[in-house]
């Protein structure tokens, strides 16, 4: 377990390294906000969270239905792309096992989909096993729209861009299809411990 200390960690190439970051990041203790386009205001009465196969829509859960779930809090460190990491965040919310549970889909494959157009394309593995959750508090409050509420995906073990901002859609799919960065050059998998930023990373 490496301890960590403010001060001990700076910008890249100053000082000695927190184990705890990853290669070519440093730390900031703000929250920046990074989205691609306006911040979708959506009322908790008409918000809905689906899972999709090429089937269509075969779960669906109203703000009620989802709040109802069995929610846990995750602690975890943030890995930003444009190089700041944040660590131990705290969330609250429902991991993707259970809202993957009993879904019978064929699909190794997800594209998230938000409200507001953004998609972000994952395997399937990178969001079972306790890797993922939908989370709707952020340090024991609802999320801050821009920060994506009322809820939105998070996969800290990938680079943030794959913790898309309010969620609206699970989608299974048999294959591999790249999301909104993903198409504009961001690396497919985006693993922070091996610096996928980019194509050919
Ligand atoms: N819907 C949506 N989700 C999104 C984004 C976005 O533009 N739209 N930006 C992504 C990127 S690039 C990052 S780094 C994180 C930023 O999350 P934050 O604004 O809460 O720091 O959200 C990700 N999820
Ligand atoms: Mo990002």
């Amino acid at each position: 377990m490496t301890t960590f200390s403010a001060g001990f960690t700076g910008r890249p190439g100053r000082g000695a390294r927190n184990a705890r970051v990853p290669p070519g990041q440093y730390v900031t203790y703000d929250f920046p906000v990074l989205s691609a386009g306006p911040t979708p205001l959506i009322p908790l009465d008409t918000w809905s969270l689906e899972v999709s196969g090429d089937a269509g829509v075969v779960r669906r859960w109203s703000w009620d239905e989802f709040r109802g779930l069995d929610a846990e809090q995750v602690t975890t460190d943030l890995h930003c792309v444009t190089r700041w990491s944040k660590l131990a965040t705290n969330w609250t919310g429902v991991p993707v096992d259970a809202l993957l549970a009993d879904v019978e889909l064929d699909g190794t494959f997800v594209i998230a989909s938000s409200y507001g157009g953004y998609t972000t394309n994952l395997p399937l593995d990178d969001l079972l096993d306790g890797k993922a959750w939908v989370v709707f508090e952020y340090d024991g409050r609802p999320i801050e729209p821009e920060h994506g509420g009322p809820a939105r995906l998070l996969v800290p073990h990938l680079y943030l861009w794959k913790s898309a901002k309010w969620i609206r859609d699970l989608r299974l799919q048999a294959r591999d299809a790249p999301g909104f960065w993903e198409q504009l050059g961001y690396h497919n998998h985006g693993d922070p411990w091996r610096e996928q930023r980019h194509w050919g990373d």
